[in-house]
């Protein structure tokens, strides 16, 4: 097996010695694991906040959490009640950019439905 390698490495770099051989190897291998901690490196995260208000409906922040957020039936009325009762609320966890979507998506359907629900994105710890 090693004799195998040892053979095709010779055929390959006729010029090179061993040494330079392994110094290379070692060199393309360092570069390749940073390349690949690069590339592995997970995004920042963004929590997507719901703010309470007096005069958006349950029904629509639900409709909201449902269509936007893929949340459950259950799962919308508990974060729209929490929000309902302590200002303010998790409906989702994403990338900036779409975290940033969709805040605008929500701002735009509460616009269209002449409601006053506002969100808004901060970082994930
Ligand atoms: N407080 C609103 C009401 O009593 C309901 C509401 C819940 C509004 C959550 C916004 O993000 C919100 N109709």
């Amino acid at each position: 097996m090693c004799c195998l390698w040892l053979g095709l490495v010779a055929k390959r770099y006729p010029n090179r010695r061993e040494e330079d051989m392994s110094k290379r190897e070692y060199e393309t291998e360092g570069v390749a694991s940073i390349e690949r901690e690069a590339r592995i490196k997970e995004p920042p995260m963004y929590k997507v906040m719901l703010l309470n208000d007096d005069y958006t409906t349950m029904e629509f922040v639900i409709v909201v959490l449902e269509s936007l957020f893929r949340k459950t039936r259950e799962e919308a009325q508990q974060i729209m009640l929490a929000v309902h009762a302590h200002g303010s609320g998790l409906a989702g966890v994403y990338t900036k950019e779409v975290a940033e979507t969709k805040v605008e998506t929500v701002h735009a359907m509460a616009r269209q439905n002449e409601f006053p629900l506002r969100c808004k994105i901060e970082p994930d710890s």
